[in-house]
């Protein structure tokens, strides 16, 4: 009797509560530290999230949030990544907390829960990607480069197997956070609610009046009214191209059209190239809820 007869245990099978408390736990530090950008390690949390995820190419099969090779050399070190370091290492309390889960699983739920508690759309999830070694680490090159336009954008997105609308739902993340200096050179908010998900992206990129911003950096656009917003090169080519603009005024006028787009194209993104075993998908409370 007594602990002699505990049946032998197998390994850890973690449930939809256990990765609910994963996820409450990164929405307790998402504001944790009041010296960070707007108070909020989202919107690093989410770029996290996308970075580790859309080095995928459907051709060779290779990239994709499977594997969190962004933890080695050379991956970390391209200059897409400068800055991402910071999101790893606010992550880790977290992993320590709950070290069954893996860094890509993590990683990716991390973003959910920012994006959700950032008052986004719900964002089904689910879990089974596995950590890989150094040898998986993607060749620099396959995030898109802020300074080029909308061949290029296709070029890029295309290969991880995405449409133009969905490139444009895509897009609207830019609703959140800032480009910093001293990480891709460019500087400045994209709105005027940096922490909260809303399609002010779209709102702002056709109700503005856009001009190149006189300064020593690289090139990008300020607002004229305030000259505080930012757009990139590759944000300003989302209205140049026919193509992409119709998806633009769409979502610039339909919030909730963009919250079921953006719900969906980025569960797709998070998943690309990962060999899942279940099809469930867990879909998180919100602290709000
Ligand atoms: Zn971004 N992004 N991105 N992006 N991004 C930056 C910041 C953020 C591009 C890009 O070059 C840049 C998507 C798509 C594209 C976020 C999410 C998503 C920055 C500023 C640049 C330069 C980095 C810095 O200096 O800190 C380009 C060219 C894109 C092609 C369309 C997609 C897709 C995203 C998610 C779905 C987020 C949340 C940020 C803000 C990060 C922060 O630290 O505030």
């Amino acid at each position: 009797a007594g602990k002699s007869s505990t049946k032998p245990q197998g390994p850890f099978q973690p449930g939809k509560s256990d990765y609910q408390k994963v996820y409450n736990d990164v929405a307790e530090l998402l504001e944790s530290n009041d010296e960070y950008d707007n108070g909020s390690y989202g919107p690093v949390l989410v770029r996290l999230g996308w970075h580790a995820s859309g080095t995928y190419d459907k051709e060779s099969k290779t990239g994709g949030s499977n594997g969190a090779t962004m933890r080695f050399s050379p991956e970390s070190d391209h200059g897409a990544n400068a800055g991402l370091k910071t999101a790893r290492d606010v992550l880790q309390s977290v992993k320590d907390k709950h070290p069954w889960i893996t860094y890509s699983d993590l990683w990716t739920l991390a973003a959910v829960s920012a994006i959700q508690e950032m008052g986004g759309p719900k964002i089904p999830w689910r879990p089974g990607r596995q950590d890989g070694d150094v040898t998986a680490c993607t060749p620099d090159g396959r995030l898109p480069d802020a300074s080029k336009e909308q061949k290029h954008l296709r070029d890029i997105f295309y290969r991880m197997g995405f449409n133009d609308q969905e490139i444009v739902a895509l897009s609207g993340a830019h609703a959140l956070g800032r480009c910093h200096t001293d990480r891709s050179g460019f500087d400045g908010p994209w709105t005027f609610s940096p922490t909260v998900l809303t399609n002010d992206f779209y709102k702002l990129l056709i109700e503005e009046k856009w001009s190149w911003k006189k300064w020593s950096g690289p090139k990008q656009f300020e607002d004229v009214a305030t000259k505080s917003l930012m757009m990139l090169p590759t944000d300003m080519a989302l209205i140049k191209d026919k193509a992409f603009k119709k998806h633009v005024e769409a979502y610039a006028k339909d919030n909730e059209l963009f919250f079921k787009d953006f719900a969906d194209v980025f569960a797709k993104l998070l998943e690309l190239g990962v060999p899942f075993k279940t099809d469930e998908k867990f879909v998180f409370k919100a602290s709000t809820d």
